[in-house]
């Protein structure tokens, strides 16, 4: 008799390619079928067949302050009494922007968007209406989304999934994306050597989180804003992740690199489809209907997401970030500790309240040392753990997430389900 996951991946299988409404979730890299959730809150994930997870996905970032948080729930259902979407401006709108601004005063202006890829799409259509030029440099490995100039060498499921190149993405556009390793300042030198006439922007992932956790390299940050500076392209920061979680001001704040244009998503709507994309006011007026780049959409601005994105970012004003960044530490040092007394190479990368570890003795610095983790034994951990009550990001390309939610018990049983682990 199949459980009610099984059934239920069978009927979605049917009507949703792979079953799943975005590829990571189907689990194909860590050899299993993915489970139906029922409802979550705080640290804890319910199946449809009744089992009870601690939850290190946390919707993929987004739930910081934890699922099911009261006061963005309230809030979200005060809005939603209210009507759940307007096609004209309201209140909250303002009110999540200006509290963004606050937190990260680099966003001078921003324009509420509702998703990460919307985000990053828009700012790289901004950074090319900007300054008149086309190419676009990224990292291998970095994920931005899957609009199609994102997809050269993505991280995330692109890289999880293995697929190859870029179907359904035409030679012309992928070929006005420029590649660089992650942390290589003389490889980013190069390209702005042979094309920096030619190249409107540099998007990066402050601290990369789609090839697992790689925190970006001393100087490294630096040298991108200053060769952006001078070669009049601008520095674009995806803080889709980052923002809000590795310090409240997100990587720019951690790092004291200040962007020209900064993407956020994520956490920003507290679980509710929120992106948005800002910067310095002069570059940011170049977007309709101040000027002609123009990007619009219907749901932007959703006041029932707005609401969820004020409470969410007011309730993390009042959190201890130290305090959960000193246990995520912690924690992931003594998992990395008890998977080498199990006889495996460990690379731990980890930073505030997010982490990787990496089935490898090579340091992972980038995407080329990140594939030389082993990803059949990272399956077999997933698979194990899932069946111990953890579940882990089922992608040995992802991060593990932390939330003020995971209590130090959460933590302990999780060791715990660790030491029981077989490899
Ligand atoms: P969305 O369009 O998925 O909201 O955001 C795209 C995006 C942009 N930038 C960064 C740095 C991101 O990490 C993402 C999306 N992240 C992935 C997982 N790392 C989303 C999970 C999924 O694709 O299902």
């Amino acid at each position: 008799m199949p459980s009610k996951s099984e059934a239920l991946f069978q009927r979605a299988a049917n009507i949703l390619p792979g079953g799943v409404n975005s590829p990571v979730r189907a689990c194909k890299s860590v050899g299993c079928e993915p489970v139906f959730i029922d409802r979550a809150e705080g640290s804890r994930m319910w199946t449809v067949d009744g089992d009870e997870l601690i939850d290190f996905v946390m919707s993929w970032g987004p739930m910081l302050l934890g699922h099911a948080d009261k006061s963005v729930r309230d809030a979200a259902l005060a809005a939603m009494d209210k009507g759940a979407s307007f096609g004209a401006p309201c209140p909250a709108e303002v009110e999540l922007g200006e509290l963004i601004r606050q937190i990260m005063p680099s966003m001078e202006m921003v324009r509420m968007v509702s998703s990460g890829t919307e985000a990053t799409m828009s700012a790289v259509r901004l950074a090319r209406g900007y300054t008149g030029r086309d190419k676009v440099l990224k990292f291998d490995g970095c994920y931005h989304g899957h609009s199609d100039g994102f997809l050269v060498n993505a991280g995330s499921g692109v890289a999880t999934l293995c697929i190859p190149g870029t179907p359904g993405v035409p030679e012309a556009i992928a070929s006005l994306t420029l590649l660089a390793p992650y942390n290589d300042l003389a490889a980013v030198e190069a390209q702005f050597a042979a094309f920096g006439a030619d190249i409107a922007c540099v998007i990066i992932e402050a601290v990369a989180g789609n090839v697992g956790l790689i925190p970006p390299a001393k100087g490294f940050l630096e040298g991108l804003r200053a060769l952006c500076t001078k070669n009049g392209a601008l520095l674009i920061f995806d803080e889709v992740i980052t923002g809000f979680r590795v310090a409240l001001g997100g990587a720019q704040a951690c790092f004291g690199v200040t962007p020209d244009l900064t993407t956020l998503g994520k956490i920003i709507g507290g679980g509710f489809p929120v992106g948005c994309y800002g910067g310095r006011r002069e570059i940011m007026e170049h977007i309709a209907p101040c000027g002609p780049v123009y990007q619009a959409g219907t749901l932007s601005g959703n006041p029932v997401a707005m609401a969820a994105g004020i409470a969410t970012l007011k309730g993390l004003m009042a959190s201890d970030y130290a305090a959960l960044e000193a246990r995520t530490k912690a924690f992931a040092e003594e998992m990395a500790a008890i998977l080498r007394a199990k006889g495996q190479a460990v690379t731990l990368n980890h930073m505030a309240s997010m982490f990787t570890l990496f089935f490898t003795a090579t340091p992972v610095t980038d995407y080329e040392t990140a594939k030389t983790s082993n990803s059949a034994t990272y399956g077999e951990f997933y698979r194990q753990m899932r069946a111990l009550g953890v579940n882990l990001a089922p992608s040995g390309f992802e991060c593990g997430f932390t939330s003020f939610a995971h209590t130090d018990a959460d933590l302990r049983k999780t060791l715990d389900a660790a030491r029981q682990v077989k490899l």
